[in-house]
């Protein structure tokens, strides 16, 4: 699929997740790469570049889809002809898909290791690296007993109970709003991150603060999963994470409430530092204060992940 394919996907949710929309993100720019005729290198920049701002458009939090795309045009500056650009772009976009994916394996090892055995763990919404922790600590042989929210409006909890049925892990649904009730019976809360900023808050689905601030209440450890790429240079230089706002038909169904009644629908949300007790990373298990070091050395000139417009637009 192409960029604009790719983009229009993104916005209906059929490719979702803030991890998979960067890697489709990446894998859409190779292909436009790959089909793209002609010797004019100047013209082959312009037709990236606009693939690149059709895909970033796609939807506005999750920084990773920002890092995944700019890192398919790291060093491409240097290119001076056409072939040598097409294989650059190529190369960054396998780059980027690779060390994505194993970055979710090794947050996969390094946050099972915090699971014990007997926990009852709650998740949130459907989070790949989140999900990679439970499936880790469950193939350890650690009994555990997981609890996953239904994640409204999308329903994105019935995913997770699905992709850890087949895993073989039993997992009990409850909705949204049980997260308090049940909390007192959970031992950690384990969820990912759409955008992780520069002073350790963390941007998730819609609620994912107030299940942390439940925790943080009954003394239950919150662990983010984040792959660095989820962090944020851009909030290391001032901006404001944009909360995406979506259709008021998500939330309600046309006639169910009367003509002219205001919905909202803020899709994510802001944790900050003090509710979070780790970051899991690829690089190492963290606090939530080290993120800027992160973002320092993980996004930094001449990283994988960082781009060479690290200091954003
Ligand atoms: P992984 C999702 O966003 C959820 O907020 C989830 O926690 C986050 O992306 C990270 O998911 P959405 O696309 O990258 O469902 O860990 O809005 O899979």
């Amino acid at each position: 699929m192409g960029a604009e394919d790719v983009a229009t996907a993104i916005r209906r949710m059929e490719i979702r997740g803030a991890a998979e929309i960067a890697r489709k993100s990446a894998e859409a720019l190779k292909q436009e790469a790959l089909e793209f005729h002609g010797n004019d290198l100047n013209e082959f920049r312009r037709y990236l570049d606009a693939g690149r701002e059709t895909l970033l458009s796609s939807r506005p939090t999750a920084v990773s889809l920002w890092n995944g795309v700019q890192s398919v045009f790291k060093n491409t500056s240097e290119a001076k002809e056409v072939e040598e650009l097409r294989r650059l772009v190529i190369k960054n976009a396998d780059d980027f898909i690779l060390r994505s994916k194993e970055a979710v394996e090794i947050i996969g090892r390094f946050g099972a290791r915090r699971i014990r055995d007997g926990d009852k763990i709650l998740t949130h919404c459907n989070s790949k690296a989140a999900l990679a922790v439970i499936i880790q600590a469950h193939k350890e042989g650690k009994h555990i007993e997981v609890f996953a929210t239904e994640s409204r409006p999308w329903r994105q909890g019935l995913l997770t109970i699905k992709d850890l049925g087949k895993e073989g892990i039993g997992t009990t649904l409850i909705v949204d709003s049980a997260a308090r009730w049940l909390m007192k019976r959970i031992d950690a809360v384990v969820v990912g991150a759409d955008t992780v900023c520069s002073n350790g808050a963390v941007v998730n689905k819609i609620g994912t603060s107030q299940i942390a601030l439940s925790a943080h209440e009954a003394r239950v450890p919150v662990m983010v999963c984040a792959e660095t790429f989820k962090f944020s240079t851009r909030t290391m230089y001032g901006e404001l994470v944009e909360i995406e706002e979506r259709e008021s038909e998500e939330v309600v169904r046309p006639g169910e409430v009367p003509p002219g009644t205001k919905v909202l629908n803020p899709v994510f949300d802001a944790t900050p530092p003090e509710y979070i007790d780790a970051i899991i990373t690829e690089a190492g298990v963290i606090s939530p204060y080290a993120a800027y070091e992160i973002i320092v050395k993980e996004l930094g000139q001449g990283s994988l992940f960082g781009s060479q417009e690290g200091k954003g637009r």
